[in-house]
């Protein structure tokens, strides 16, 4: 069969194309799982933000596809409803299958309306999944007996019972196939960027989070051998950089730590890694963590901060993973003392911070907006989003807190839900009009690392980060609330791919 795997365009503010255009690692993995006689095409439309209609429409003409399958997220549902209606104009024979996070939380989005015609759902981990709906589509043996799998029959929907979760252990997720993609330009500030994964999986339930609905609350991992392949390949083909997906590669430490020495060991350490990675792991482990993961190559590490405020980081479920533990007793928040960790190892911090949560006021976002001014080096700072069935999102329905549905704006910069004492657009500004001059801050590190890079998109990303704003702005002649509604009209006319 000839097969179209697709990611969707849509990126988040903190994700500007200019400077990061990374590779999905679901569709490789997909590609490299299912039998070896099927000719499989990976097309990251990210690559191609301004042209996606020509892109998607010239690949179904060469490629032909008996099906087409797309990764979604939940922002990016509309996008892919719309390239669903494209492809199914321009090759009507064609069967759809969709997956990833919103297909499997909100399935009825794509069964139960009318807008866009798909005909299979593959619910969670996919890759077995769809070898076995390959193999039955070819058989012609029916759909009923393939678990995480949703199929139309008829009018109706059928939906399979769930598959259990991948142990990763026994060689059962083959490596990703890299040579499926047809599409180039995969960067992260000028260096060509991919992806692995370690481990799936987290044991923690942070109530924002979508993990533990899509796969459950379990820890699996794939052996040091099979992730240094994997490493070996990606840079093989040319990667100078890369991002490690795991959900949560922090959870047990010493496996972290044994990693990093394979990665030291097999000599793969000449690149820079990106990882995510929680405050209390580095926090109460950092004196011989943190030197591990310099030596093997870690650049950036982003941090799940979340808040610097308890009573926050309760509404969150994001207490315990933000602990700093002496002798077994709770001392306080780890974030200060994680960052101090990797500063001292040279590691550069992503600061993941969540601020509008539904008891916050100005001062408390405030007072996160003044922790990552002094401390972050790379903001990454959202709004609570509530997604497809997490506890968050139950909170926020109760409490009658959204004020947005408009599911394309959920790409966490867009305050989609208010607080009982401030409005949704009013913790937007507070969060816009701080989160840009921390970007600006990093720029000359950025430049030590990457002086080519800055030197050629230096402006254009000082254009894009501060998209809206005006001389008359800075010079302070007008409200900046004036930017802020011209940078929000900005970012609607992007959020339109096709
Ligand atoms: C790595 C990661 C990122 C990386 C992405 C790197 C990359 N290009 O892949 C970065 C940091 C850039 C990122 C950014 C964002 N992310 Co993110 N991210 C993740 C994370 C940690 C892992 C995702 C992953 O790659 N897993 C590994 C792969 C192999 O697994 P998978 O994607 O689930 O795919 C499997 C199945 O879903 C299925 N499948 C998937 N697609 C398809 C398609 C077909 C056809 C089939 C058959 C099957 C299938 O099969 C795959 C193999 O088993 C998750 C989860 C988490 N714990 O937080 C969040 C997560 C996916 N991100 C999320 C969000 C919201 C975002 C952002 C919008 C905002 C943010 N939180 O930063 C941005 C937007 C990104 C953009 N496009 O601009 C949400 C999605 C929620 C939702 N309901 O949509 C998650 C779930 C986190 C959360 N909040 O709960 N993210
Ligand atoms: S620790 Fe990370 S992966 Fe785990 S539940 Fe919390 S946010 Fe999700």
């Amino acid at each position: 069969m000839n097969i179209l795997l697709m990611s969707m365009p849509d990126s988040s503010e903190h994700m500007p194309s200019i400077a990061i255009r990374m590779p999905n690692g679901a569709l490789t993995s997909l590609a490299g799982n299912i039998d070896p006689h099927h000719r499989v095409a990976v097309a990251d439309l990210i690559l191609v933000q301004d042209s996606v209609r020509p892109t998607v429409t010239r690949l179904v003409h060469e490629l032909q596809p008996d099906l087409v399958g797309l990764s979604i997220m939940s922002f990016q549902r509309k996008t892919a409803k719309k390239i669903i209606n494209l492809v199914r104009t321009l090759r009507p024979e064609v069967q759809v299958v969709v997956g990833g996070y919103d297909p499997t939380l909100a399935p009825e989005a794509y069964t139960e309306q009318s807008d866009a015609l798909i005909d299979f759902i593959v619910r969670g981990e996919g890759e077995i999944t769809f070898r076995e709906l390959l193999r039955a589509i070819e058989a012609g043996s029916g759909f009923a007996g393939i678990a995480g799998l949703s199929y139309r029959n008829g009018t109706d929907f059928c939906h399979n019972p769930n598959r259990m979760v991948s142990h990763l252990d026994q060689a059962d997720i083959r490596l990703p196939n890299r040579a499926a993609r047809v599409l180039s330009g995969y960067t992260m500030l000028g260096h060509q960027v991919d992806v692995i994964e370690t481990s799936r999986g987290c044991t923690f339930d942070c109530s924002f989070c979508s993990i533990i609905e899509m796969r459950g609350r379990n820890f699996h991992t794939y052996n040091y051998d099979r992730v240094i392949a994997d490493i070996r390949d990606a840079r093989d083909r040319g990667a100078r950089a890369i991002f490690i997906i795991d959900d949560n590669i922090s959870l047990n430490v010493p496996r972290l730590i044994g990693l990093c020495q394979a990665m030291i060991d097999a000599g793969v350490n000449d690149i820079s890694y990106t990882i995510q990675a929680m405050t209390s792991a580095i926090a109460n482990h950092g004196e011989t963590l943190a030197p591990l993961m310099r030596d093997a190559g870690f650049r950036y590490v982003f941090l799940g901060i979340e808040n610097i405020l308890e009573e926050d980081l309760l509404f969150l479920g994001a207490r315990s993973k933000n602990t700093q533990r002496e002798n077994g007793r709770r001392v306080g928040n780890a974030s200060l003392k994680a960052i101090e960790y990797l500063h001292r190892n040279k590691m550069y911090v992503a600061g993941g911070l969540i601020v509008g949560s539904p008891d916050d006021t100005a001062e408390a976002i405030e007072a996160n907006l003044a922790f990552a001014r002094k401390y972050v080096d790379w903001p990454y700072i959202q709004h609570p989003t509530p997604y497809p069935r997490t506890p968050m999102t139950r909170d926020f329905q109760e409490r009658n807190l959204i004020i947005n549905d408009r599911l394309e704006e959920y790409d966490g910069t867009t305050a989609v839900v208010r607080t009982e004492h401030l409005e949704a657009d009013e913790i937007e500004f507070l969060r816009w009009k701080a989160e840009r001059w921390i970007k600006l801050r990093h720029l000359p590190a950025t430049l030590r690392h990457n002086p080519g890079f800055v030197m050629r998109n230096g402006l254009k990303m000082f254009a894009h980060t501060f998209r809206g704003s005006t001389l008359g702005t800075f010079l302070g002649l007008e409200d900046e609330r004036r930017a802020f509604d011209r940078y929000r009209a900005l970012r609607r006319a992007e959020r339109v791919y096709l």
